[in-house]
C-alpha cells in the first residue's frame, strides 16, 4: 500500500447542457436568495464560506478517521438527511404549473368578488393535478380520481378551488374520510397494493357504504384513467355561495371545461403506460407547456337559488350528487391558461398548500358536511407537512396582494414586522393594520338553528338514482368499460363475499350492468339486491354532459402521432405526414429500430425520438407504420414492433400504413384491416388520415 496521500479529483469536468446553463442563470437573476448559481460560480457552504474541496472529507491522515470538525461535510450531510418532508396523506403524487386566470364575463349581480367584477381582469394562478391513493413515487395512470387544485392570487387575497376531475365524492360526511382513505391505501400489515383500488380492503369498505355507488360509477368509468391532465374537466364538487355587494346570495357549483376536449385511455393502455412511462401525465403537461401549446380551461358556474334547491329531488349539500348541466346550464365566466412550468418542483409543486377555507369576499361556504370537514383538515395538514404555521411565507403560498396582520414568530418566520405594535387595538402612532368593516370578508348571514345531533338530512339516503343516471347516460362503449373495470377490480378481491356484496348494489343501478359484472366474475347468478334506503328515482333524464365520448374533440390538436419508421422509406411521405400533424396543432414522434434514427431512400437522416421498445404505441393517440421492403423484414423479427401494431389495433386507434408495412401487421396476426386502418402513399392521404384521427378512436373495432 502506498503511503503517499492521494487527493481524489474528478477527471472529467462535465459539460453542462444549454438547458442547465439557461435555467441556472434564470435563478441567479432572481437575486432574492443571493445565490449565484451561474456556471463557474464559487461553491460555498450555506454560511457562505468558500469550499476548497468537494470530493474528500477532512481526515487525520489518508487512512485515518474523518474529523468531526469538517463543517463542510457535516453541513452537506445534515442538509441531505433532512431533504424530505412528509408527503401529502392523500394526493401525494402531483404535478403543478403556473398560469393565469382571466375573467371573460363580469358577474357583479351575482358576486362582489373583485376578480369577477370586470371582463378582462387577470390574476396569476397555480394549479396542481394529482392522483389520490398512490404515494409520491407511484405511477401516473392508476385508476383513480384526479385532484384539480387551483390557487388564484387575486387582488383581494388567495382563492383556492380545491377540486377533482369528478363532480361527486365517495362519502357524504367528513367523519368517514379517514376510513375511506385507509381502505384504499396499501393495507397496514403488508404495505401493498399501492396506488390502486383493486383490493379487498377498498371494496369491503365500499360494499358497506352504499352512498359511494354514484362515485364508483365514475371511478370505474374512463374518467379515472385520463389521457392527460390537459383533457380532463375539473369540478369544485361542493355547492358554494356567491354573495353580491347587496349581501344577496345564490348557490354556485364550479366547473373547469378543457378547451382541448375530454379524452381518456383504455384500461389495457393504462396498465402498459405505467410500465413504459410512469411519468406519462407529468411529462405530457411539461412538454405541452414547453412547446407553447398552453392548456386552457374555461371556468363555468352553475348558479341556482333556494327555490331550485328546494325543488331538486336531491340535497344540494350532498357531495355524492351533482346537478345535471341540462337542469342548470353551465355559464362560462373565465379562462385559466397554464403557460409556465415551475423553476423548482419542490419549491412550488411540493410546497404549495391549498386550503378549501381560502375564499375571498363574494364567495362563501355552504353547510355541505364534507366541505365543513375539509375546512378544518387542510389547514391542519399543512402544519404537519410544511413544518409550522408560517407556510404562507413560502412564495408559492403567499398572497400577491398587500397583506398585514399581527401573526408573528414560529418556525421559519420570513416576514417579520418592525416596530412595537404587535397587538390590536393599540394606541401607538404606527399602530399597524385595522379591520375594515366595509371591504373586509363577511360571511353570508345565514340563519342557523337545530338540534345538536349526529344525523344526516333525509334526502342524503338516496344512493342509487344518480348512479343509474350516470351509467345510462354513457355510450355503449363506455358502459362496457365500466362493467369491465368492475370485473377487473373485483377479480383482484380474494374474498368471494366481498365481490358478491358489491355486485348486490348493481341491480339498483342497472340490471344489464349487474348481469355483465356477475357473468364476468363467474357468479352463478346476480346476488339479491340490497334494499335501498329510499325509493330509487328511476326515470331521471339522461345527461349528455356525463359522457366523455359525447364530449370529445373532433381534432388532433394537442395529440400525438407515433410513426414507426425504418431505413429506406419514402422521405417525402414521412415529411408530409409530420407536416399534416403539425398543421392541426398535433405532435409527431419517430419511433425507430435504433435510437440512431433512420435514413430515407434518398439519404436524408431523421433522428429517432424513441427506440421501438421504449416507444410502444400506447404512448400515442394514433400511429403510422412506414417501412421499406428491407425495413419491414427487420421489424418482423422484433417483438416490440409487433406489439406496437397489435396494441394500436386492439386499442381502437387510427392507423396509417405505407405499402410495405402491411407485412408487419400480417406477421403480428392482424390480417384483416377495417376502416380505421388507412393506407397512405401521398401527401393528400396524410391530410385525410390526420383529419380522421380527430375522432381519436375507431370504436367500431371494439367488440
Ligand atoms: Fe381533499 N385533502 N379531503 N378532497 N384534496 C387533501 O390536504 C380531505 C376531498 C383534494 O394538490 C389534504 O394538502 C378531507 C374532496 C385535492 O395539494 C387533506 C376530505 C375533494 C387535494 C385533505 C377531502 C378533495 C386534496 C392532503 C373529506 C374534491 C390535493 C394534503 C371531507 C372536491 C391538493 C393536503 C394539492 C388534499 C382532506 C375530500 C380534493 C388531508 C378531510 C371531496 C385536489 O387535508
Amino acid at each position: 500500500m502506498s503511503d503517499k496521500p492521494f487527493q481524489y479529483e474528478p477527471s472529467i469536468r462535465t459539460q453542462k447542457s444549454n438547458d442547465t446553463i439557461e435555467r441556472s442563470q434564470d435563478i441567479g437573476e432572481g437575486g432574492e436568495t443571493h445565490q449565484d448559481v451561474g456556471d463557474g460560480a464559487r461553491l460555498t457552504t450555506a454560511q457562505g464560506i468558500a469550499v476548497s474541496d468537494n470530493q474528500n472529507a477532512l481526515k487525520a491522515g489518508a487512512r485515518g478517521p474523518t474529523l468531526l470538525e469538517d463543517f463542510h461535510f457535516r453541513e452537506k450531510m445534515f442538509h441531505f438527511d433532512h431533504e424530505r418532508i412528509p408527503e401529502r396523506v392523500v394526493h401525494a403524487r402531483g404535478y403543478g404549473a403556473r398560469g393565469y386566470f382571466e375573467t371573460t364575463e363580469a358577474i357583479p349581480e351575482l358576486t362582489s368578488a373583485h376578480l369577477l367584477q370586470e371582463k378582462g381582469r387577470k390574476v396569476p394562478a397555480f394549479v396542481r393535478f394529482s392522483t389520490v391513493a398512490g404515494n409520491k413515487g407511484s405511477m401516473d395512470l392508476a385508476r383513480d380520481v384526479r385532484g384539480f387544485a387551483v390557487k388564484l392570487y387575486t387582488d383581494e387575497g388567495n382563492w383556492d378551488i380545491v377540486g377533482n376531475n369528478i363532480p361527486v365524492f365517495f362519502i357524504q360526511d367528513a367523519m368517514k374520510f379517514p376510513d375511506l382513505v385507509h381502505s384504499v391505501k396499501e393495507a397496514p400489515d403488508r404495505a401493498f397494493p399501492q396506488a390502486q383500488s383493486a383490493h379487498d380492503n377498498f371494496w369491503d369498505f365500499i360494499s358497506l357504504m352504499p352512498e359511494a355507488m354514484h362515485m364508483i360509477m365514475w371511478t370505474m368509468s374512463d374518467r379515472a384513467i385520463p389521457r392527460s391532465f390537459r383533457f380532463m374537466e375539473g369540478f369544485g364538487v361542493h355547492t358554494f355561495r356567491f354573495v353580491n355587494a347587496d349581501g344577496e346570495a345564490k348557490f354556485v357549483k364550479f366547473h373547469w371545461k378543457p378547451k382541448q376536449g375530454l379524452q381518456s385511455v383504455v384500461w389495457d393502455e393504462a396498465v402498459k403506460i405505467n410500465g413504459a412511462d410512469p411519468d406519462f401525465h407529468r411529462r405530457d403537461l411539461w412538454a405541452a407547456i414547453q412547446s407553447g401549446d398552453y392548456p386552457e380551461w374555461e371556468l363555468g358556474v352553475q348558479v341556482f337559488d333556494d327555490d331550485f334547491a328546494d325543488s331538486f329531488p336531491f340535497d344540494i349539500l350532498d357531495a355524492t350528487k351533482l346537478i345535471p348541466e341540462e337542469d342548470v346550464p353551465v355559464r362560462i365566466i373565465g379562462r385559466l391558461v397554464l403557460d409556465s412550468v415551475v423553476d423548482n418542483f419542490f419549491a412550488e409543486t411540493e410546497q404549495v398548500a391549498f386550503c378549501t377555507q381560502n375564499i375571498v369576499p363574494g364567495i362563501d361556504f355552504t353547510n355541505d358536511p364534507l366541505l365543513q370537514g375539509r375546512n378544518f383538515s387542510y389547514l391542519d395538514t399543512q402544519i404537519k407537512r410544511l413544518g409550522g404555521p408560517n407556510f404562507t411565507h413560502i412564495p408559492v403560498n403567499a398572497p400577491k396582494c398587500p397583506f398585514a396582520h399581527f401573526q408573528q414568530d414560529g418556525h421559519m418566520a420570513m416576514h417579520n414586522p418592525s416596530g412595537r405594535a404587535n397587538y390590536e387595538p393599540n394606541s401607538w402612532k404606527d399602530g399597524g393594520p385595522r379591520a375594515d368593516t366595509n371591504a373586509g370578508f363577511r360571511s353570508y348571514a345565514e340563519e342557523v338553528s337545530g338540534e345538536k345531533r349526529r344525523v344526516r338530512a333525509d334526502l342524503f339516503a338516496d344512493h342509487y338514482s344518480q348512479a343509474r343516471q350516470f351509467y345510462r347516460s354513457q355510450t355503449e362503449v363506455e358502459q362496457t368499460h365500466i362493467a369491465d373495470a368492475l370485473v377487473f377490480e373485483l377479480s383482484k378481491c380474494e374474498v368471494l363475499e366481498i365481490r358478491e356484496r358489491v355486485v348486490a348494489h348493481l341491480p339498483n343501478i342497472d340490471d344489464g350492468l349487474a348481469k355483465a359484472v356477475a357473468d364476468g366474475l363467474g357468479l352463478e347468478e346476480v346476488p339479491q339486491a340490497h334494499e335501498p334506503r329510499r325509493e330509487i328515482v328511476a326515470d331521471l333524464k339522461m345527461s349528455k354532459a356525463l359522457s366523455i365520448l359525447k364530449n370529445g374533440p373532433n381534432s388532433f390538436k394537442g395529440r400525438k402521432l407515433g410513426i414507426l419508421a425504418t431505413d429506406g422509406i419514402d422521405g417525402g411521405l414521412l415529411q408530409s405526414l409530420m407536416d399534416a400533424v403539425k398543421d392541426v396543432g398535433g405532435m409527431a414522434e419517430i419511433v425507430a429500430p435504433t435510437i440512431g434514427g433512420i435514413t430515407t431512400a434518398r439519404g436524408k437522416k431523421y433522428a429517432a425520438d424513441e427506440k421501438v421498445d421504449g416507444g410502444p404505441s400506447v404512448l400515442y393517440d394514433a400511429v403510422a407504420v412506414l417501412a421499406s421492403e428491407e425495413g419491414v423484414q427487420k421489424l418482423k423479427t422484433m417483438h416490440p414492433a409487433k406489439d406496437f401494431v397489435t396494441d394500436a389495433f386492439s386499442h381502437a386507434k387510427f392507423i396509417a400504413v405505407s405499402g410495405e408495412a402491411v407485412a408487419l401487421f400480417q406477421a403480428a396476426g392482424v390480417t384483416e384491416f377495417d376502416d380505421g386502418v388507412i393506407e397512405i402513399s401521398e401527401a393528400d392521404d396524410c391530410t385525410a388520415f390526420v383529419e380522421r384521427c380527430g375522432k381519436l378512436r375507431y370504436w367500431d373495432r371494439t367488440p
